[in-house]
């Protein structure tokens, strides 16, 4: 079948294809204005977008869905497609009617292509424009990683394509990606853009196409400019023809899309007008009706079954691909053209006129063939071998056995960044299946983030080999930088987005390509924030990987202001299928890198355990928060019960005694301090305790959870950190404290009403050294004593000094 997609199509064929682009068409249209306008419960709330930008693209989706695309394709597409999308869908039996009936409302088919909350194998999730587009382009290169380290090669090579909106194209992140696919060598990538030459709000600038073009090819893109459909193109072969084409070819995109909105009355005018005087080409025109006049000067490539089908079916090689699509928006639809029209809902009357001129029948709305004229046996069985439909898209990936334990060589004195090089180090020698099927990737910040020696033994990934020519000319080096196709650690541009739509695209790999991939990203954690979108649908999409971000907070005190993390442990905290570790020791980053290789690559359903009322078996990805200052390592053991505690999120260092006054609750580099006010402490509050936090984002999610568990009735419901802290006397005082926002671990008081003084940092720092960065900002032991002093009543701290 596969192979059919190569060929011509023919007439029949064509017929058939041509019908479901109808039904496509009304059947989205349908499932807007239902949404908007009869469904019960439709709450006022009338949003559009969908409507113009669908028609926008039926067609094009029509010729992939139902003949180009085949089972090993992957598809982003266009946010505001997405009632094509699931239209197409159901008529391949993948979408249920009540999914099409509830779209936008409760679990209903989602406003935009959803991955994870769609129940018809979105292949990617979009919505936040340019994200999905670029997630194609690094897809492609994971497949490459894939097959050329010998995995996957039993089935065939897909082709990762995007369907693109031309105001998309603003977005830079797409251009970042474009820079990156050149120079990692993209392969087996399409980008359709849908030219319609309008925005959410405007007509776009003239002669954007030119400007695409030229930077398509100058990155080695081949690119395909389908601008008009057979109609215009025999008439551009009728005497008069070649002036008809000079005017469309000049006419100016906001008056062309005025006179597609206006109609065929307006478009004689116009033409008469314009060109009407000059013999042949009047003639052309005055031998089409109103109707046919309008027919023909819409008719574009990106409206024309035909030639796209040609195009796309004309595709012998596995160069990237863009195609320059020209569409109207809103095409067939009483707004077709308008500028306003994004927004554009059919009113009841102008849904009346569509169903007419569809030939659907009141209550047959939904019936998958009426109103068509060919029989609906035909048309299923056409549908039964639609190329694109054939098995499962999502694919089985088995899971890679993770060691419950890391080895790792633990320094006296040893940062959090050091240990996460050391343990890559070790790693990199293993023989293990983990080992294999990690993969690094860098902006930039191999060797700052420590990266240096895992990619010295294991190589950088191209599809050629490329020696280090520093190695070949014997000039010294701390670093091996060789490429291969075997390399395990991709190297990227300094784009941030890059990083995580890779790591996206790598994290995706086991549903993908049927290969499971152990993805480590890293990167400063300051810039997490400058990707932190593509982080955002990184997680939505459900990929999987593990994120090291270092080095962090004022800690990195001599860099200065906005090179310093504040809010990355409340981006922690709060993002969605991200669980975020910020350990202090090194033996604690090695329990948590054990967890989190096994933990990104679970994905069961399940209610959460009653143990720490955590979702631990449905997975996620994982944000390791680093640090680069070098901490005194405890000498103990790592028992069962240490390791378990440090994975759900803290654990006592001194467990606060029965007269507890202060307990201290830490997280991070800021260790040394927390340990010190303690014992400066000791002689004038009693009992106090240290509780070392290894995770603010579980314990509270923890937390939340057994809070509602309670509330549904399960009364006995306890978190890891209600039970922490169940001990801890009521009027005990907390004083919290991290590099990072106080209100991470602010909560925490919350959790039994004990009352909480949270130091941390909340304004840009300066240049400094630790020291003075830590008292300027108030997270030194001074300030921690200071804070327990103030927040616990008893006898003068003598070891207090005034605060600066
Ligand atoms: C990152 C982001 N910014 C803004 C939006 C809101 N938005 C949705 S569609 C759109 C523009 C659509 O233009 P185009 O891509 O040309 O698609 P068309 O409407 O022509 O179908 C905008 C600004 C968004 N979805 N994502
Ligand atoms: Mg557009």
């Amino acid at each position: 079948m596969a192979e059919s997609a190569k060929t011509k199509p023919r007439a029949d064929e064509l017929a058939i294809l041509g019908e479901l682009e109808k039904k496509v068409l009304w059947l989205a249209s349908w499932t807007i204005h239902h949404a908007n306008h009869l469904r019960e419960n439709v709450d006022g709330v009338k949003v559009g977008g969908h409507q113009a930008s669908s028609a926008s693209l039926a067609t094009i989706m029509t010729a992939l869905y139902f003949r180009a695309l085949r089972p090993q394709d992957r598809v982003a597409v266009k946010p505001h497609a997405s009632p094509i999308y699931h239209a197409i869908q159901y008529l391949l039996g993948r979408q249920s009617r009540q999914k099409l009936e509830d779209f936008r409302g409760y679990k209903g088919a989602q406003s935009y292509p959803s991955r994870s909350k769609d129940t018809d194998d979105v292949d990617f999730s979009t919505g936040s424009v340019g994200l999905g587009v670029a997630q194609t382009l690094f897809s492609s290169l994971v497949q490459d990683y894939v097959r050329a380290h010998g995995w996957g090669l039993q089935r065939p090579e897909g082709r990762m394509i995007a369907l693109v909106g031309d105001a998309e194209l603003d977005e830079g992140n797409i251009f970042e990606a474009i820079l990156e696919g050149w120079k990692q060598g993209l392969r087996n990538c399409w980008w359709i853009i849908d030219y319609n030459r309008q925005s959410l709000d405007a007509v776009i600038r003239e002669g954007l196409w030119a400007r695409y073009e030229a930077l398509f090819k100058a990155f080695g893109w081949d690119v395909v400019i389908l601008k008009y459909g057979a109609l215009l193109q025999q008439a551009f072969r009728e005497p008069g023809g070649e002036r008809l084409r000079q005017w469309i070819d000049n006419c100016p995109n906001q008056l062309y899309s005025a006179l597609v909105f206006q109609g065929g009355a307006a478009w004689r005018r116009r033409l008469l007008d314009e060109i009407g005087d000059q013999g042949a080409v009047t003639r052309l025109i005055e031998t089409r009706s109103d109707e046919e006049l309008a027919r023909l000067m819409t008719n574009l490539a990106g409206h024309d079954l035909p030639s796209l089908l040609e195009a796309f079916a004309k595709v012998d090689h596995d160069r990237p691909i863009c195609f320059i699509c020209y569409t109207i928006k809103g095409f067939a639809l009483p707004f077709a053209g308008h500028k306003d029209n994004h927004a554009g809902l059919m009113t009841p009357a102008q849904a009346e006129s569509l169903r007419a001129a569809m030939n659907i029948r009141p209550g047959h709305e939904w019936d998958k063939f009426e109103g068509l004229t060919i029989a609906p046996a035909e048309l299923q069985r056409f549908l039964d071998r639609v190329p694109f439909a054939a098995g499962p898209r999502r694919q089985p990936a088995a899971r890679i056995e993770a060691p419950a334990d890391l080895p790792v060589t633990i320094q006296p004195v040893m940062s959090t960044q050091a240990g996460f090089g050391a343990l890559l180090n070790e790693l990199s020698r293993a023989k293990s299946a983990i080992a294999e099927r990690v993969v690094t990737a860098s902006p930039d910040v191999t060797v700052s983030t420590n990266l240096g020696a895992w990619v010295n033994r294991r190589g950088l990934f191209a599809h050629e080999k490329m020696a280090d020519t520093f190695k070949s000319e014997r000039i010294p080096s701390t670093f091996n930088w060789d490429f291969s196709p075997k390399g395990q650690h991709i190297e990227l541009g300094i784009a941030e987005m890059n990083l995580f739509t890779l790591l996206s695209a790598l994290g995706l790999s086991h549903a993908i390509n049927g290969e499971r991939l152990i993805p480590i990203g890293t990167l400063y954690d300051p810039f997490i924030q400058r990707g932190l979108d593509a982080l955002n649908y990184a997680c939505y999409q459900e990929a999987r990987f593990i994120l090291v971000a270092t080095p962090s907070g004022i800690t990195l005190a001599p860099e200065g202001g906005a090179h310093q993390s504040i809010a990355t442990p409340l981006i922690g905290l709060a993002q969605d299928g991200l669980a975020a570790f910020e350990p202090a020791f090194v033996d604690e980053l090695a329990a948590i890198l054990a967890f989190a290789f096994d933990y990104i690559q679970r994905d069961a359903e399940g209610e959460a355990s009653e143990r720490n009322w955590l979702r631990d078996e449905t997975g996620g990805s994982v944000y390791l928060r680093l640090s680069t200052r070098p901490i005194e390592q405890i000498k103990r053991a790592m028992t069962p019960e240490l390791r378990q505690a440090i994975v759900d999120g803290a654990y006592w260092q001194r467990p606060p005694g029965p007269n507890c006054q202060v307990v201290v609750a830490y997280t991070g580099a800021v260790v040394p301090e927390a340990i010190q006010a303690v014992g400066l402490m000791a002689e004038d509050r009693r009992d106090v305790g240290l509780l070392a936090v290894t995770s603010a984002d579980r314990l509270n999610a923890g937390w939340t959870a057994a809070q509602r568990a309670r509330e549904r009735g399960l009364v006995h419901a306890r978190s890891h950190i209600e039970k922490l802290m169940a001990d801890v006397p009521s009027h005990c005082g907390i004083v919290t404290v991290l590099d990072g926002h106080p209100a991470t671990l602010a909560w925490l008081g919350a959790v039994h009403g004990h009352r909480v003084r949270p130091l941390g940092v909340e304004h840009f720092g300066q240049t400094g050294s630790i020291p003075d960065l830590y008292r300027h900002y108030g997270i030194d032991a001074n300030a921690i004593v200071a804070a327990a002093a103030a927040l616990t009543p008893g006898r003068p701290i003598r070891h207090l000094k005034a605060l600066p």
